[in-house]
């Protein structure tokens, strides 16, 4: 019995495609800000933050490396010199034998031939297959200086691919970008005063007509505090949380990381803090009409969010982000919610940032969940409930579909 639910419970953990609710991937449209094959996979930040633990090569050395170089110089120190035992090293393992590529070869050589060798469209269709998922939501920045040019009126969409307006420089880096913002006729200051919130909302109402998001998005300091006399709470208050409200799109805030605590290894350069979630009770208070999606970093703030989101039905907690998403702490968290939540929550999204990865990410949480299921499933037999395969795929599609399809596809 005890087998067969978590044999049923794999079935359809592999059955239903899954929407990757957070990703730093891109429509082929805006193909050539997308990041993907072998060079790309083995360059991934969490494998730099790696390299240099393994590695006498300094920060500085590296980043003067051509790309090819520099995944040569991860492959060997952490694939061949060491066994790639850590979640992002097996990451890469697990997609070369998705494709049948030799996992332990002495180079690149053979991997980078096979993915030059493959058309994008083509590839995308079978890399979502392969992982499992229908559709990925992207991360899109309207101040960034690659990106913003390519959204024309004429932009290809791609169902397969929803955007998300990211407010980061907007809400974070204000100093450094309000003059972009006036530069585009809007009459904003540097301390955001006077006109300025009115105006930074008619920038995201033209960005929203233009892109169609289907969320508005920040990541956040573990310092963050709501409400604050900052440049950053008064935009949140006064022009996001209202234009979330008006274009009926949900808020996802993630919070708790400490920016570039190492600025020597640039990208790979942040690190966790725990926040003080008395920022999220006060959105929730004052925005009851709002929606929020909630990622937060430290593994110490997990339990005070499921605690949240049973006091207030407008906040969906979301992923098990970045340093949280390896088994042992999906394992936990996961277990954390689905006591406190039900099937009210969004298990994880995969955050790749190379198209590839969403093939290990998502398999690692299919392994790592499966159990967790059938666990619950089997407790709930052995308390008196029978189970059926109907209800355990109505379970898995809320989970991984209908909860983010019920916030933010309709
Ligand atoms: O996980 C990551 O790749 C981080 O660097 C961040 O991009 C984070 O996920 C974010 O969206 O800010
Ligand atoms: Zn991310």
């Amino acid at each position: 019995m005890n087998a067969d639910i978590l044999s049923t419970v794999e079935q359809e953990l592999s059955a239903v495609p899954f929407i990757d609710i957070h990703t730093h991937l891109f429509m082929p449209s805006l193909g050539r800000l997308g990041l993907w094959g072998i060079d790309e996979l083995v360059t991934y930040h969490y494998l730099e933050a790696e390299l240099f633990r393994s590695s006498d090569v300094t920060p500085e050395a590296y980043w003067d490396l051509p790309k090819r170089e520099k995944a040569d110089l991860i492959w060997r120190t952490l694939f061949l010199e060491n066994a790639p035992v850590s979640e992002a090293t097996r990451g890469v393992v697990a997609v070369l034998k998705a494709f049948g590529l030799p996992t332990n070869s002495p180079d690149l050589r053979e991997a980078r031939a096979f993915f030059t060798a493959q058309e994008l469209k083509a590839h995308i269709r079978r890399v979502f297959e392969l992982a499992g998922v229908s559709e990925v939501v992207m991360t899109n920045d309207p101040l960034d200086p690659d990106e913003a040019p390519l959204w024309t009126e004429s932009v290809e969409r791609d169902p397969q691919f929803h955007p998300v307006l990211r407010l980061d420089r907007i809400l974070n880096k204000w100093s450094s970008h309000w003059q972009i913002l006036r530069s585009q006729g809007y009459a904003v200051d540097e301390g955001a005063a006077g006109r300025s919130a009115a105006e930074v909302r008619r920038f995201l109402e033209g960005w929203f007509e233009r892109m169609r998001p289907v969320y508005m998005a920040v990541s956040l300091p573990d310092t963050f505090a709501y409400p604050e006399e900052s440049v950053r709470g008064r935009l949140l208050a006064d022009s996001v949380l209202p234009a979330c409200l008006a274009f009926g799109v949900p808020l996802s805030v993630m919070i708790g990381v400490r920016y570039l605590v190492n600025p020597r290894l640039r990208l790979a350069g942040d690190a966790v803090g725990r926040a003080d979630l008395l920022a999220l009770e006060h959105l929730c208070v004052r925005h009851p009409d709002n929606r929020f999606l909630v990622s937060v970093l430290s593994r110490e703030n997990q339990h005070e969010l499921c605690v949240y989101a049973r006091k207030f039905n407008n906040l969906m907690p979301f992923g098990c982000w970045w340093f949280l998403n390896n088994p042992s702490i999906v394992e936990e968290m996961t277990k954390q919610r689905l006591e406190m939540l039900g099937t009210s929550f969004i298990p994880q999204h995969s955050d790749a940032r190379v198209l590839e990865q969403v093939i290990y990410k998502w398999r690692n949480t299919r392994r790592t969940l499966a159990p967790i299921l059938a666990d619950k499933y089997r407790l709930l037999c052995e308390d008196g409930r029978a189970i059926t395969r109907e209800e355990i795929r109505r379970d898995i599609t809320r989970l991984f579909r209908g909860n983010f399809e019920k916030l933010c596809l309709t």
